[in-house]
């Protein structure tokens, strides 16, 4: 799929990385949901990556081809029209900008709350009358996701041998749950094309980064770009698989777990031929919760590697850091 934008064109100096064009990894944990061996596959590919891919998800593809063609649509627009949903504060329409702390990368995104009645008017101005297509497709899919992702949860507590089985699902179905749902289109990287992959160079679309909530939920199109880091430092290429789901272990959840799982630093680097589409729901808990290890997690004689926060001061501290800081670092017991 390559869709035209004009802001793609504009000229911008883009971060990138030095690192050798990696190969696609094959070895990306796989977990299938309808398996009985699905609640272990999850906690080793939690301790071990922070990261796994989920087939057999239950989540109806036509909400899925719904969701991205209304995504298209929206990116499809000209410039100035976009930018009436804009600039993210720190929802709506961004481009180029990540954050407020001066990250940029080769992305237009669009940050919504994933509650489609309090999305602003301002924002959905822009799709004039289509506007309850676009909440019905985003409803749509993010109950669909967020089903499967507790799911997600539940196994992984029952892998864990923790109790109660909802432990961590049921900061998501909180009322007050504080999630956030991302799309994120980058468009064809004119530096890039005409380059054979020897002379390829990398220009960042989103810098490397750690998600702040507690699970991350990323279905993309066909494109590839996604990185993860390994524990040793590398990075590894993500192959692209429009079907499944990629599932990242946040910074909440490394707490919760008193660092048994640890979250997944990844980034995107951009392509020069086609666009990438990905739309992402971010699991976070309520705004009040306290985020500390769990009693049960822990070994008799183990001791919390973090200081108490609230999500609500975790997410505070976040905003005013850049994408790549390890942001856990500020509430590590010494
Ligand atoms: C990374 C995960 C989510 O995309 C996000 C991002 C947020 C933003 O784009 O506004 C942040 C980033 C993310 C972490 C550090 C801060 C905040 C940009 C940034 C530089 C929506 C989130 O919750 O944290």
């Amino acid at each position: 799929m390559v869709f035209v934008t004009k802001s793609a064109s504009e000229h911008f100096s883009y971060p990138r990385t030095s690192t050798k064009v990696s190969k696609l990894f094959s070895g990306i944990p796989l977990v299938d949901l309808t398996k009985p061996d699905s609640k272990q596959l999850i906690v080793n590919a939690c301790e071990e990556y922070g990261f796994f891919k989920i087939i057999n998800h239950g989540v109806p593809m036509d909400f899925i081809t719904r969701l991205e063609s209304e995504a298209i649509k929206f990116f499809s627009l000209p410039l100035s029209e976009k930018e009436k949903s804009g600039p993210p504060n720190p929802l709506g329409y961004g481009n180029k900008h990540i954050g407020k702390n001066g990250d940029v990368g080769w992305v237009e995104y669009l940050l919504l709350t994933t509650n489609t009645e309090s999305i602003s008017q301002r924002f959905l101005s822009v799709f004039g009358n289509n506007a309850e297509e676009f909440c019905s497709a985003l409803n749509d899919y993010v109950s669909a996701v967020k089903k499967m992702t507790c799911e997600i949860l539940e196994l992984m507590s029952e892998g864990l041998k923790i109790q109660p089985r909802n432990v961590f699902s049921k900061l998501l179905m909180d009322e007050q749950s504080d999630s956030c749902f991302r799309l994120n289109h980058y468009p064809p990287c004119p530096e890039l094309q005409g380059l054979s992959s020897a002379g390829a160079r990398n220009v960042i679309g989103f810098g490397e980064h750690t998600d702040p909530q507690i699970i991350s939920v990323l279905r993309s199109n066909n494109t590839s770009g996604l990185q993860i880091s390994l524990r040793d430092g590398s990075w590894i290429s993500v192959p692209p698989d429009q079907n499944s789901f990629f599932i990242n272990v946040g910074d909440s959840l490394q707490v919760l777990t008193n660092g048994r799982f640890e979250s997944v630093r990844h980034r995107v680097l951009a392509n020069g031929l086609k666009s990438r589409l990905s739309m992402i729901y971010f699991g976070g808990p309520p705004l009040s919760e306290k985020i500390a290890p769990l009693q049960s997690v822990m070994n008799g004689e183990e001791e919390s590697m973090y200081k108490e926060f609230t999500w609500f001061e975790y997410k505070k501290s976040a905003y005013s850091s850049r994408l790549a800081d390890n942001r856990l670092g500020h509430f590590e017991r010494i």
